[in-house]
């Protein structure tokens, strides 16, 4: 395969390599993905009427219900191949960033540190109104149908919502920034296993790609390449990312 040897020659002289991640990297999991047919969430579900602030105005507890059964999915599942894969990968190479679009605690559990959650995280719900922190105190509840009361908060007593960003709201400030400003500077990137179909995020590989960085997308779908520097590694993340070791 004439592309792997190239991507291992890019990974071996990279001076700051980016892995930027999307669900797919925690399909392999167990974790379903959005927009995959029959498997992703929103199969079954209308992301109008789950992921934006205007749902869980209207039906918080259908919308907290949801998110719990997420959450105690995660809590269920381990990190795969292609997490344990970046780790050692951040070992090798002098400056690394990772970036991900993911709410889960995957990269972080195989042993991540400092990764920038474009997206929030299913671990740190606050207050729809005041926005103080909330501390999760007990396991969550099951059954994918189950609506949820969410918890009130203790100095407003508004409700208290997952600490994800929902579709019309802005990206965390310093996060974005880090995240723009490596896309800008690296000079190897990773994308893997994100559709590329939510913005701004999805701008994230095209910059790496505009400032002359090798961009290598990781997916089981092939992903067009318009650039000599652009690679498509078709196949799943956690059988491809350890053949880069
Ligand atoms: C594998 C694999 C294996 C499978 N190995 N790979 C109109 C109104 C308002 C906003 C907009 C608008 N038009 C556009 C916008 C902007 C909007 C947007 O992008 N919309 C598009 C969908 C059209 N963006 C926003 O609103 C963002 N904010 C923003 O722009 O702020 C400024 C603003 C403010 C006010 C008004 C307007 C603008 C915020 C976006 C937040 C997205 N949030 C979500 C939900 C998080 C909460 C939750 O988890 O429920 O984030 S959406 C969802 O998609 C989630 C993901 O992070 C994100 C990306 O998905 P991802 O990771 O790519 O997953 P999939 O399922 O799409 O793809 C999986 C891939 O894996 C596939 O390619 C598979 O092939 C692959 N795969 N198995 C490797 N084993
Ligand atoms: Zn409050």
């Amino acid at each position: 395969m004439r592309n792997l040897e190239d991507i291992k020659q890019a990974l071996a002289n990279t001076q700051h390599l980016v892995v930027f991640t999307g669900a797919g990297v925690s399909a392999e999991s167990g974790v379903p993905t959005f927009r995959d047919a029959l498997t992703g969430l929103w199969e079954n579900f209308d992301p109008e009427a789950l992921a934006t602030p205007e749902a869980f105005e209207q039906d918080p507890a259908f919308v907290w219900g949801w998110y719990e059964w997420r959450r105690k999915l995660l809590l269920k599942v381990q990190p795969n191949p292609a997490h344990l894969a970046i780790v050692e990968l951040a070992k090798r190479v002098p400056k690394f960033t990772l970036i991900t679009q993911n709410v889960d605690d995957l990269h972080e559990r195989a042993g991540s540190t400092d990764v920038l959650h474009l997206h929030g995280s299913l671990f740190t719900p606050r207050c729809f109104d005041c926005g103080n922190a909330y501390q999760f105190t007990a396991a969550p509840q099951h059954s994918v149908e189950q609506a949820i009361t969410p918890p009130q908060c203790v100095s407003c007593s508004g409700y208290i919502r997952p600490g994800v960003v929902w579709f019309g709201e802005s990206l965390p400030e310093a996060e974005f920034k880090t995240a723009f400003e490596a896309a800008q500077s690296c000079d190897l990137l990773l994308s893997i296993g994100t559709s590329g179909a939510v913005y701004p995020a999805a701008q994230i590989p095209e910059i790496a790609v505009r400032n002359n960085a090798t961009v290598v997308h990781v997916n089981p779908q092939k992903i067009p390449t318009t650039l000599k520097k652009e690679y498509s590694l078709q196949g799943a993340a956690g059988e491809i990312l350890p053949l880069l070791l």
